[in-house]
């Protein structure tokens, strides 16, 4: 059979966000910046996989061991044959995990990079031959509507890996608006969410021994000087990850060495010695502070699962 006939792409055209201008803006700002999104490039993309890998990074193989125990009750609390919504792409085990659980008649992913998520959903299509998949095109941070589907499909809403850390608290009430207006009353949100814990185990995980998230950190100035015509001396910058209790996040930054100058397309950026680059927030919740921001956007948490050493969070959320 040919395995494309039941996949769609619904592209909504994304506008794709000018590295660029994001660099320039970020960098000429008092307190400089650059936005996590642009980590993911190809090396980047590696880089990310290979920090799932290591020893300290202990959010992956926590969450995919938490999602593995409580499949069938995901099953039982979201329904079976309805439609698996996942926010980012699933080329991934979790995916996988949900749909042997749950056999959904539609999985239906949202991602703003086309080709990587078409590639996913070719290799799904093959494995799961029965799954319709409608592949959504789009940026889901900000707003966009999803396709129809039967009104007899119960949808499950997945936003694994907390990625939602990446949203400063504001910005994730909004996004969990947006997600309850995707989905009906009774549907479900399943979320993964890094915990607060011992920031000895937070410092770890983010400043792994391997020297990967360091790796991952300073690609973002190989790719300036590959892309923008940039010339950072790369010994010239280090990665810094650190808890910050008082904001509930772990910052990365990249930290300037020493006094230098970097050009960017033809722009200047004066570095002080120890001045850095903030290049990533990742947020971290106690179950219940999460609970109230779900809370407020509309949903009513049903389940929480977590591991034994109450490092991750996995929840199930329902739409009211
Ligand atoms: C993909 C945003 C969940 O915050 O832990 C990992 C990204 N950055 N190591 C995280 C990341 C450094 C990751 N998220």
């Amino acid at each position: 059979m040919n395995t494309l006939a039941k996949l769609r792409l619904h592209d909504l055209a994304p506008e794709q966000d000018d590295f660029l201008s994001a660099v320039l803006d970020g960098l000429g700002r008092p307190h400089k910046t650059l936005p996590c999104k642009f980590f993911y490039d190809e090396t980047g993309s590696a880089l990310f996989d290979a920090i799932c890998d290591q020893p300290e990074y202990y959010p992956t193989r926590t969450e995919l061991g938490i999602l593995a125990a409580a499949a069938s009750e995901i099953a039982d609390l979201a329904g079976r044959g309805g439609a698996l919504v996942e926010y980012g792409s699933g080329s991934s085990l979790k995916t996988r995990l949900l749909l042997d659980a749950l056999v959904p008649a539609i999985y239906m992913p949202i991602d703003i990079s086309r080709e990587h998520m078409l590639a996913a959903c070719h290799t799904l299509a093959q494995d799961y031959p029965a799954l319709h998949l409608m592949a959504v095109c789009a940026d889901y941070t900000r707003p966009f509507r999803l396709p129809q589907t039967a009104p007899q499909n119960r949808r499950l809403a997945f936003f694994p890996g907390s990625s939602i850390g990446n949203f400063a608290p504001l910005e994730a009430l909004r996004f969990l608006k947006q997600v309850a207006q995707q989905l009906s009353g009774g549907d479900g949100l399943l979320i993964g969410v890094d915990l607060k814990k011992d920031p000895a185990v937070l410092n770890a995980a983010y400043n792994d021994a391997a020297g990967v998230t360091a790796a991952f950190n300073l690609n973002l100035l190989t790719r300036c000087n590959r892309e923008l015509d940039a010339d950072f001396d790369l010994d010239g910058f280090a990665h810094r990850a650190f808890y910050n209790a008082a904001a509930g996040r772990v910052e990365m930054h990249i930290e300037s060495q020493r006094e230098q100058t970097a050009t960017v397309a033809g722009h200047a950026f004066t570095f002080a010695a120890g001045e850095t680059i903030h290049t990533e927030n990742s947020y971290k919740y106690e179950p219940d502070e999460f609970q109230r921001l779900a809370g407020q956007a509309g949903f009513e948490l049903q389940r929480t699962w977590t591991d034994p050493g109450r490092l991750f969070g996995v929840l199930y959320l329902r739409r009211r």
